[in-house]
């Protein structure tokens, strides 16, 4: 398409177009989901870095190291730093436990779980993720997941839009179980936990109330210009 000097377009869009163009943005706007809580566990601690959220183990404490992590499931600009590394420990003492975030998942629907993660030949290679609505009582998610040896690319994506009873819980709660470690130093590193969902106030389907205004504010624009534009052709 080419403009004249004077900028106008060859031929005018019409402004229907433009008017349909503008209420079609409005109302699809936002489909993105929105992350709840993260841990980048950049800082070396359990604490959560972005949102709200509880992150513990009872793993023995002396097992539950950190060590260098990976941008792979990264959000907000966060660099690789660093990550979780649970190890076996002695007599593989660490087999069956675990590490848990609670996560209220009020406002929120779709929710979604991922992490990158990676383990050593000798580390848990039975890894099983579960899901809590009330906090106390978990649920098997998904078969065990063996880790492979770098972290790569591609996150490990729980997607659990389906367990209706997490949405809008503030009880929430997430684990993953580690098994099959075969020696103290064997180990598995976790990076970039990201618990996320569609948020009430940005869903793909907007609150009634807002979509009418916006439709009705857009609507009042296209009928204010349409009557400009007869004016000025008087
Ligand atoms: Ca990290
Ligand atoms: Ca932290």
């Amino acid at each position: 398409m080419f403009l004249r000097p004077n900028f106008r377009l060859t031929r005018p869009i019409p402004f229907n177009l433009i008017c349909a163009v503008l209420i079609f943005v409005a109302t699809s706007q936002a489909a993105n989901a929105d992350e709840i809580a993260i841990w980048n566990f950049n800082d070396s601690d359990l604490n959560v870095d972005h949102g709200s959220g509880t992150l513990t183990s009872n793993f023995n404490v002396a097992n539950v190291l950190f060590a260098a992590g990976t941008t792979t499931n990264a959000r907000l600009g966060d660099p690789a730093g660093q990550a979780l590394s649970l190890q076996g420990g002695t007599g593989n003492a660490n087999n069956g436990r675990n590490i848990t975030f609670a996560v209220s998942t009020a406002g929120f629907t779709n929710i979604v779980v991922s992490f990158a993660t990676q383990g050593t030949s000798t580390g848990f290679n039975s890894n099983q993720f579960q899901y809590s609505l009330d906090g106390v009582s978990f649920v098997d998610f998904n078969p065990p997941f063996t880790p492979a040896t770098a972290f790569g690319a591609v996150p490990l994506v729980f997607s659990l839009a389906a367990i209706v009873g997490l949405n809008n819980n503030p009880n929430a709660a997430f684990r993953i179980v580690f098994n099959g470690a075969t020696s103290s130093t064997g180990n598995n590193r976790i990076d970039n936990i990201v618990v996320e969902g569609t948020s009430a106030a940005s869903g793909t389907i907007p609150e009634p109330t807002s979509a009418l205004l916006l439709i009705s504010g857009l609507g009042g624009f296209c009928r204010i210009k349409r009557r400009y534009t007869k004016s000025h052709k008087r």
